[in-house]
């Protein structure tokens, strides 16, 4: 029987696009980098990232997408390497798209 208070596996979440076994604010930029691209009209080094960013695969990524990733999202699961965190710091899973 699976513990419904036990935590998922670190990279069982396809949002934990650096595969560092959070979806933290790293990932959240890494995914806005691909906002908007579809999937079969990437360029061919970028079709990969992109298709990791198209959590529901429907071929692009757009605001379903978005809305996975914020649900997902632990903004205070913070890592040092994010250089420049005044960029998302106005975007909170509250916040109404
Ligand atoms: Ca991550
Ligand atoms: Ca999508």
């Amino acid at each position: 029987m699976a513990n419904p208070e036990a935590t998922p596996a670190p990279s069982a979440s396809p949002c934990d696009l650096n595969e560092d076994g959070f979806v933290s604010t790293i990932d959240v930029l890494l995914f806005s980098l691909t906002f908007g691209e579809k999937v079969s009209e990437a360029l061919p080094e970028e079709k990969h990232q992109i298709a990791k960013c198209d959590f529901n695969n429907d071929g692009r990524v757009d605001e379903t997408d978005l809305f996975r990733i914020i649900s997902e999202w632990k903004p205070l699961v913070q890592t040092d390497k994010v250089a420049s965190p005044s960029l998302l710091k106005e975007t909170t899973p509250e916040q109404s798209w």
